[in-house]
């Protein structure tokens, strides 16, 4: 039994030649930034990839299908679909065998890319504990994938609409490292700083490179998260996104489930008039350009 894997040439071409492959996710481009940014960032990121030395490989589902690398005009079509799906692990295997156009999550990415033997994955910033998970029980299934599937995640670490306390605790639980790439400090997306350390400190991506193959020779199972601040050119500083999270999250009262994300990063594009999306782009393909430096070290292993 096989898992339904179709490779883009490029990467059926990197996999064949042992070249660094870089994982790429779908749901920024589909439920995480609008049209036509999202289109323009994908190919972006893509390109920094390239740029850098390593293969890029976006993920999607799509005619029931693991896509691994989108080809043609495939992205674009993603990119401008409306109803297509958020899939995490709860809906993978569904959405493959129904068919729907299925946009990946940090989640439902290292499911696939681990499938398709892939190391490095880069995104935006995984979700995490909710604020008010204690009473309603939200929390990205992000965390627990992380605890499970060995890809090294590349984010600007979790989103600060997050309780990241409660998210570093439950990643410490999972036994999931947290590696602050070149800071002490916990980066929190639009912002360099959290204001909470970092559990790990690494600051050359051979360093990172080195822990990930030492997690297999342990047999460890799980990822590993790095956290890479935002450039500082782009971030908007944490008194200042603040309290514009606080009003999104005012606005975001009755909106649940899957839902949330979304919600609040358009409500803070608007508060930001943009700034956000500026501030997400930037972080994004700061993020690619570590995963494909972490990938070609790990080739070099
Ligand atoms: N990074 C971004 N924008 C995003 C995401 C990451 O810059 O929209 C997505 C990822 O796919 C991540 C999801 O898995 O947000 C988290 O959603 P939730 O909180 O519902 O688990």
């Amino acid at each position: 039994m096989t898992a339904p894997l179709t490779f883009s040439a490029e990467v059926a071409n990197a996999k064949a030649n042992g070249l660094p492959i870089v994982a790429l996710e779908s749901t920024i481009i589909t439920h995480g930034m609008p049209f036509p940014q999202n289109l323009e960032t994908a190919r972006l990121v893509e390109k920094n990839v390239r740029d850098a030395g390593a293969v890029p490989a976006t993920i999607a589902l799509m005619d029931g299908q693991i896509h691994i690398g989108l080809e043609g005009d495939a992205l674009e079509r993603l990119a401008q679909t409306k109803d297509a799906k958020k899939i995490s692990r709860a809906d993978i295997a569904a959405c493959l065998s129904m068919g729907w156009t299925g946009a990946t999550t940090v989640a439902a990415t290292m499911i696939c890319a681990q499938l398709a033997g892939i190391h490095v994955f880069a995104t935006g910033g995984i979700g995490g504990v909710h604020r008010g998970a204690e009473l309603d029980f939200d929390i990205s299934a992000d965390l627990q994938e992380l605890a499970q599937t060995a890809v090294t995640v590349v984010g600007a670490g979790a989103k600060a609409i997050l309780d990241l306390p409660k998210t570093l605790e439950v990643l410490e639980t999972l036994g999931v490292p947290v590696i602050g790439y070149g800071t002490d400090d916990l980066p929190a997306f639009w912002s360099r700083s959290a204001g909470l350390p970092a559990p790990l400190r690494m600051d050359t991506a051979a360093e990172i490179a080195a822990a990930h193959v030492m997690r297999g020779k342990l047999g460890l199972s799980g990822g590993q998260l790095v956290a890479n601040p935002i450039p500082v050119a782009d971030e908007i500083p944490s008194d200042q996104i603040n309290p514009i999270i606080e009003a999104a999250l005012a606005d975001a009262k009755g909106i649940s489930a899957k839902e949330v994300t979304p919600f609040l990063l358009r409500r803070i594009f608007d508060l930001t008039e943009g700034r956000s999306l500026t501030a997400n782009i930037s972080l994004v393909l700061n993020n690619a350009r570590l995963a494909a430096a972490i990938a070609r070290e790990i080739g070099a292993n």
